[in-house]
């Protein structure tokens, strides 16, 4: 893929998510709330950004973490496990860490478990000793084998790794588990997890200085004004003031509140911000406690 322009010298932000799969949907929606969107084009990899000074590269998770690596894009969005693969790939050649994990992201959560015949009567890990272990994270289970002092046979496979077994081609499996039924369709159980996932933000080992670290540090503060918005709601209402410690017991979740009196009278008006879930049956146990005019509405954004 040829860029617009080299790495070296560069004063706009790269961004490189992943084209299609589960995670490019969350990413460019989280993106978007952030306040950057590109008009993507058909086949098109490389999509400049016309509002803001960062430009979005799009292709397959696994070729991120190098981007990063290159000094070919400055950020990405990727699994932890595609990250932690790549980490222990470059360990086992000799090679120093070149990017490093900067935000979880909360989405495409995933566990990268060892998966067995259900029939199998699990008594621990040694029970691997002398078996084949199909998987399409080799670096990750041939280092946490060594670390284990477990001597087995793994199988680098691409894809469709749980059928495997069925097909001899293994004895088990270390896949990514989210239902875990695939793992069940194909008669497999999991005994084990090596490692927990979900989207993340990489980033390379040194901060960006210059214009692009200018970018980086609105990018980074946008991201975590949209982590910490997550599904926050504004709750607002007015109450007697004799009725409010029984009122934010109710709202143990909430931050700190605002209270406001109303005329002089021993009427308070109070905003909170909840983290928590405001059902109905909240809201109506709010009611009979006291609250009056209450108000549940969305919060969109956040800045401390
Ligand atoms: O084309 P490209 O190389 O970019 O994409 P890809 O095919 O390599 O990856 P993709 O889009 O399938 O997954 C991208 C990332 O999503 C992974 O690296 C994980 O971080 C994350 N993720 C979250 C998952 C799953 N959940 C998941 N369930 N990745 C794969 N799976 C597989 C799982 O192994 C099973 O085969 O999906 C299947 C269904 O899983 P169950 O447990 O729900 O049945
Ligand atoms: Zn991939």
């Amino acid at each position: 893929m040829t860029l617009p322009v080299c790495a070296a010298g560069r004063d706009r932000l790269r961004i490189a998510i992943q084209k299609n799969g589960r995670l490019g949907g969350p990413a460019r929606a989280l993106l978007a709330t952030c306040g950057f969107s590109w008009r993507e084009e058909r086949d098109q990899l490389f999509c400049r950004g016309d509002e803001q000074p960062i430009d979005l590269l799009l292709v397959r998770d696994d070729d991120i973490p190098s981007l990063i690596a290159e000094g070919i894009c400055d950020f990405g969005i990727v699994g932890r496990n595609v990250l932690a693969e790549e980490t222990a790939r470059r360990a086992a050649d000799g090679l120093a860490a070149a990017f490093v994990e900067l935000r979880a992201l909360g989405s495409g959560d995933c566990r990268l478990d060892i998966a067995v015949p259900v029939e199998w009567d699990w008594r621990g890990a040694t029970m691997l000793a002398g078996l084949r272990i199909a998987t399409s994270h080799p670096c990750i289970v041939e280092r946490w084998l060594r670390d284990a002092a477990i001597e087995a046979q793994v199988v680098a496979l691409a894809g469709s790794v749980e059928i495997a077994p069925s097909l001899g081609q293994a004895d088990v499996v270390c896949d990514l588990v989210s239902s875990g039924a695939t793992l069940k369709a194909n008669r497999l159980k999991p005994v084990m997890t090596l490692l927990r996932s979900e989207a993340v933000l990489v980033g390379p080992i040194a901060p960006l200085d210059g214009a692009r670290g200018a970018i980086a540090h609105v990018l980074l503060q946008r991201l975590d004004a949209a982590l910490h918005v997550g599904d926050r709601r504004l709750v607002t209402f007015e109450a007697e003031r004799d009725r409010v410690p029984a009122l934010l017991d109710l709202l143990a979740d909430a931050e700190p509140p605002t209270m406001m009196r109303i005329d002089g009278s021993e009427t308070l008006a109070l905003q909170a911000v909840c983290s928590g879930a405001l059902t109905w049956q909240r809201i109506e146990d709010l009611r009979r406690a006291g609250a009056r005019r209450l108000m549940v509405a969305a919060v969109e954004r956040m800045l401390a």
